[in-house]
C-alpha cells in the first residue's frame, strides 16, 4: 500500500500582517500547495491521500479555496484514490463551519470530525489492499487523550493511524503557554500494531523517534519564518514486515528562509552587502537539495559583525531601501532586513592598555577573564543572589560569560562619537 500523508495546510490563513498584494499571493500559495499535493498522489499512483487536520485555519473559506478543493478532490475521486481527512484543532467538528457545507466528493471520500475512531479500507482494483484508522477533532480544545482510544490494528493487511495530536515523548505533551493541550499523547499510546501513524499538529516535519513509524509531514506550506525550509508531504510504501518507507517530496510554491550574513567587515557600500547577502542565498541553494524549480522566497536577512556601514544599518528606513533592493536584485518575493548585531569596526588591540578610559576598561575586562577573585568581585551582588545553590564553579563560568563581547561594546559605547 502506498499512501500520501499531509496535515496542516491551513488553508485561508488571514496573512494580516502583510499588504494586499503579498497577501493574496500567500493565499494563493496555499491552494497550489494542494494542487501539488494532489498532483504527487496522482504521480505517485497513491493508493490513499490521508490529511491529518487543520486543512482549514478558520472557518472562513473563500470562493477560491472552495472552488480549487471541489476541483482537485474530483481529480482523485475520478481515479480512484481513497482520501481521508481527520479534522484538527482548526477545523473541528462538523457544525458552525463552512467546511459542513463544502460540497465533497461523493466517492472515496471521507471527512472525520468525531472523536470515536473509524475504520477505513483501502481498496485497489477491488481488492482491500489495508486499512486506515482515523479519529478527529470535536472542538477547538481537544483534550481527550485521542491516540490511546484507538483499536488494534483490524488486520491482516497494513493499517495506518491518521490523527492530529500533540505527541510528546515518553511523557506526553506538556500544556502550551496559554495552558492549551490538543489531543495530548506519548509515543506509548500510539498503538504498536499499526504499520504507519500519519500524525498532523506540529508544524515541523518529525519523526517520533529513530525506530518509530510515527511521522509528522510539517505543515504543506510555510506561512512564516517560524516555518521555514522546505515543505511538503511524505509519500510512505507499507509492505510489512519491512519498515515503512517513507519520502519527503517538497510541494510549497513559496519558501521562507532566514540568511544570516556575518562577513561585513569590508563592506563599505552597499553594492558589498548585497554580494555578501547574494552569496549567501546562492550557497543555500545550492546545498539544499529540496529546493524547487521557480520556487518563489520569502527572505528575513540577519546582519550581524562587524561591519564600517553599522551606522547607516541601524537606521529602519535605510534598512527597508536596502530590502527594496535586495527583493529586486534577488528576485525574491519580499525581504525584511534585520540589524542581528552589526557593530563598527574597530581594532580593540589598539586601545587595550592605553591611558584612557577605554584603554582601562579594556584591560579590567581582560584582567577579569583570567582572574576569578576579580571576576567575582565585579559582579553585582543581584547576580550572584538568584542562584545560591549554584557551585562556585558554574557560577564563575556564568560570570565570564557574561565578558563575551562586553570589550567590543565598551569600545562602541566610548568611541561613538568617531564612528557614527
Ligand atoms: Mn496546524
Amino acid at each position: 500500500m502506498r499512501i500520501v500523508h499531509a496535515a496542516d495546510i491551513h488553508l485561508d490563513t488571514p496573512f494580516r500582517r502583510h499588504d494586499a498584494a503579498l497577501r493574496q499571493r500567500l493565499q494563493q500559495a496555499g491552494r497550489d500547495a494542494f494542487s501539488a499535493l494532489v498532483d504527487l498522489t496522482l504521480e505517485e499512483r497513491a493508493d490513499a491521500l490521508l490529511i491529518a487536520g487543520d486543512l482549514f485555519d478558520n472557518d472562513w473559506l473563500t470562493i477560491a479555496t472552495e472552488r480549487v478543493l471541489t476541483s482537485e478532490l474530483a481529480r482523485l475521486a475520478d481515479a480512484g484514490v481513497t482520501v481521508v481527512y481527520a479534522t484538527g484543532n482548526h477545523d473541528p467538528g462538523r457544525t458552525n463551519y463552512r467546511a459542513a457545507h463544502i460540497d465533497w466528493p461523493c466517492d472515496n471520500f471521507h471527512l472525520h470530525s468525531s472523536r470515536t475512531p473509524r475504520r477505513i479500507p483501502i481498496h485497489r482494483d477491488g481488492e482491500r489492499i489495508g486499512w486506515v484508522v482515523a479519529a478527529g477533532h470535536q472542538t477547538t480544545h481537544e483534550s481527550t487523550n485521542l491516540a490511546s482510544t484507538y483499536p488494534p490494528a483490524p488486520g491482516p493487511q497494513p493499517a495506518v493511524g491518521v490523527l492530529h495530536a500533540d505527541v510528546g515523548g515518553a511523557q506526553g505533551a506538556a500544556a502550551d503557554e496559554a495552558g492549551n493541550v490538543y489531543a495530548p499523547a506519548a509515543l506509548s499510546d500510539l498503538d504498536p500494531s499499526y504499520d504507519y501513524w500519519a500524525l498532523g499538529h506540529i508544524h515541523k516535519r518529525l519523526r517520533l523517534r529513530e525506530d518509530s513509524p510515527a511521522w509528522y509531514p510539517g505543515n504543506l506550506q510555510g506561512r512564516d519564518f517560524g516555518e521555514a525550509g522546505a515543505k511538503g508531504a511524505l509519500v510512505v510504501d507499507l509492505n510489512p514486515p519491512e519498515p515503512p518507507r517513507v519520502r519527503f517530496r517538497p510541494l510549497a510554491p513559496v519558501r521562507w528562509e532566514r540568511l544570516s550574513v556575518t562577513d561585513l567587515s569590508e563592506a563599505r557600500a552597499i553594492g558589498d552587502v548585497h554580494m555578501a547577502v547574494r552569496a549567501a542565498f546562492d550557497d543555500l541553494r545550492e546545498s539544499d537539495e529540496h529546493v524547487l524549480p521557480g520556487q518563489d522566497w520569502i527572505l528575513r536577512v540577519e546582519l550581524s559583525g562587524p561591519c564600517p556601514l553599522t551606522a547607516v544599518l541601524r537606521s529602519d528606513e535605510e534598512r527597508d531601501g536596502l530590502a527594496e533592493y535586495l527583493g529586486e536584485s534577488l528576485g525574491a518575493l519580499d525581504v525584511e532586513v534585520r540589524d542581528a548585531g552589526l557593530s563598527p569596526p574597530i581594532n580593540l588591540s589598539r586601545h587595550v592598555g592605553q591611558r584612557h578610559v577605554l584603554g582601562e576598561a579594556l584591560a579590567l575586562i581582560e584582567q577579569a577573564g583570567r582572574d576569578d577573585t576579580l571576576l567575582s568581585r565585579l559582579a553585582p551582588s543581584e547576580l550572584a543572589r538568584g542562584d545560591e545553590q549554584a557551585a562556585e564553579g558554574e557560577r564563575l563560568q556564568y560570570l565570564r560569560g557574561l565578558l563575551d563581547g562586553l570589550d567590543a561594546a565598551a569600545a562602541e559605547r566610548l568611541l561613538r562619537r568617531d564612528s557614527a
